[in-house]
């Protein structure tokens, strides 16, 4: 008996990106990011699975990782090969646990469905935040989910693991697990979270496939976030009755000697912090982060890493300090400069912030910077469109693709809810698409992604494009 952990391929990637040329996500990545620099920081690895399965082991438990994108699958049955593959070695799992965000959930349902086919007794669970924040519908839409965990994978894996070992029936007792019952009578057990630094470290079976392709590998220095924003999944489960996610930060020793553990045993020097922000604007956060920077540095370790953070916790010495340190690259989640569009996404900037100021005192460090932006949703206006064109223009950063990005309503979401109510999606489930409120907004729109789709489009032709769109749109 065994517990199989399943990371899905990611198909959706090369549709996305109209990249018919890539056969799976990894392909996409080597082929447009080219060094690290350009983005090669991302993770391979599958730690949300790698930490249950320490977890698990150190509790006796077989554990085994299928990780699809890691595998370089370009298929649903290239997985399903090997799951199957793993289970001539290990036996038929008792339990199978699948991950991952809504864009793959259909893939999880394929593979759940073709598993439940061949071993009608083995247990689904599927994890992360998406099914967290949509356990009832999932249980009650799709028979062949036997159960969702809603908080730390890990306590919830172990529990149910040795209650089905067991042949018990009655999960009431184990921590953060939404079942149903023999009568189909949905429960949500509260979860119970763990001391990060009490968990074993992440197993790191993929390891080598992100040093020997140059991609980072992750390291998990907290789980949660402190902000709502309306769209993101993380905010909102953090927020939701009955799981409440919280905000836990590790150790800087820990955090430090797992570093120096990859370093020594697994030669790794690019790390990627997979924390939603790894500082905030608040005074402690900072602390850490500048403590982290310090302890670093006298370690002497020759390596790099990048993490994520916010516009408005921008602090010029401390990014200076974590320069020294090893800091090459942040992503930062600018989504707009319009206050009105930021406000309908629930994310909110000191009045006196000036983003593209701020985003310039950051190419002045040389660190290389990646902006998460938002320029469309259901609600923009000319002049956010306009407002957002202005602050791009006035800085170095000159990637045409940020005109084009769109908010990601996620089923379960603050955001998801209010474009239900308001009648501004068009798909539902699991990957919703709305309509634009200004047919005039929806012709701009659509007309910038012809001119995107053009063969060596550059900066300046998307510039002229966008004003000119821009103008027929008044
Ligand atoms: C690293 C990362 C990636 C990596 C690796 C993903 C992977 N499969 O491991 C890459 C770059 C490939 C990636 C891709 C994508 N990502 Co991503 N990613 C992250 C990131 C930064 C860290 C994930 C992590 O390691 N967390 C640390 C672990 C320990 O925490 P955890 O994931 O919550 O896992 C715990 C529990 O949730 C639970 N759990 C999780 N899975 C399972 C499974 C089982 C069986 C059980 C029992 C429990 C369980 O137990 C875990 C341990 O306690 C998160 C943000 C974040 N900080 O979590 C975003 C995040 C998960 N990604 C997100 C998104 C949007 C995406 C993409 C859709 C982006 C895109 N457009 O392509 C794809 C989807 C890929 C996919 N297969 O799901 C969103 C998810 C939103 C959503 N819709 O649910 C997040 C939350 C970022 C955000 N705040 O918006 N991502």
């Amino acid at each position: 008996m065994s517990y199989f952990l399943v990371g899905p391929p990611t198909l959706h990637w090369k549709t996305e990106n109209r990249d018919k040329e890539c056969r799976t996500y990894l392909d996409s990545m080597l082929r447009h990011f080219g060094n690290l620099s350009e983005g090669r920081f991302y993770p391979v690895e599958n730690l949300s699975l790698c930490y249950i399965k320490s977890f698990c082991q150190k509790h006796s438990i077989p554990t085994f990782i299928i990780n699809g994108i890691a595998l370089f699958h370009g298929s649903l049955e290239e997985t399903l090969d090997a799951i199957k593959r793993a289970a001539r070695h290990h036996g038929q799992p008792l339990l199978i646990g699948f991950n991952g965000a809504n864009i793959v959930f259909h893939e999880n349902i394929f593979l759940i469905r073709e598993v439940k086919k061949i071993w009608p007794k083995t247990k689904t669970i599927l994890g992360q935040d998406f099914s967290a924040l949509n356990y009832e519908r999932i249980l009650t839409d799709y028979p062949e989910v036997d159960f969702v965990c809603v908080g730390d994978g890990e306590l919830t894996s172990k529990e149910l693991y040795n209650a089905l070992a067991a042949n018990k029936s009655d999960f009431s007792n184990i921590p953060g697990l939404a079942w149903r019952s023999e009568i189909n009578v949905i429960s949500l057990n509260k979860p119970e979270y763990l001391n990060l630094d009490e968990l074993p470290w992440p197993s790191r079976d993929d390891v080598g496939v992100a040093n020997y392709h140059g991609f980072g590998v992750g390291v998990s220095t907290s789980r949660g976030c402190r902000n709502r924003c309306a769209f993101c999944t993380t905010g909102q489960l953090s927020g939701k009755d009955g799981i409440k996610k919280p905000l836990r930060l590790r150790n800087i020793d820990d955090v430090l000697n797992e570093i120096e553990y990859l370093y020594r045993d697994y030669n790794v020097r690019h790390f990627v912090f997979n924390d939603e922000l790894f500082f905030g604007k608040d005074i402690e956060s900072k602390q850490r982060a500048e403590i982290f920077a310090e302890k670093l540095i006298k370690r002497s370790l020759d390596l790099f890493f990048m993490f994520d953070m916010r516009i408005d916790s921008v602090d010029v010495p401390l990014l200076k300090l974590l320069k020294t340190a090893g800091l090459k690259q942040v992503f930062i989640g600018l989504e707009s400069a319009s206050e009105k569009q930021l406000k309908r996404l629930n994310k909110y900037y000191p009045k006196e912030l000036n983003i593209s100021e701020t985003l310039n005192k950051l190419s002045e460090l040389d660190i290389k910077f990646v902006p998460g932006m938002i320029n469309f949703d259901p609600e923009v206006t000319v002049d956010d469109l306009e407002i957002n064109f202005k602050m791009l223009v006035n800085t170095s950063l000159q990637r045409w693709f940020l005109f084009l990005s769109k908010v990601r309503p996620v089923p379960g979401t603050f955001l998801y809810n209010y474009y239900l109510e308001k009648g501004f999606l068009e798909d539902l489930w699991p990957v919703p698409s709305f309509k634009f409120q200004n047919p005039k907004i929806k012709t701009f729109y659509d007309e910038l992604i012809k001119e995107a789709d053009k063969p060596g489009i550059t900066w300046e032709d998307m510039c002229k494009a966008y004003l000119r769109l821009l103008e027929q749109a008044k």
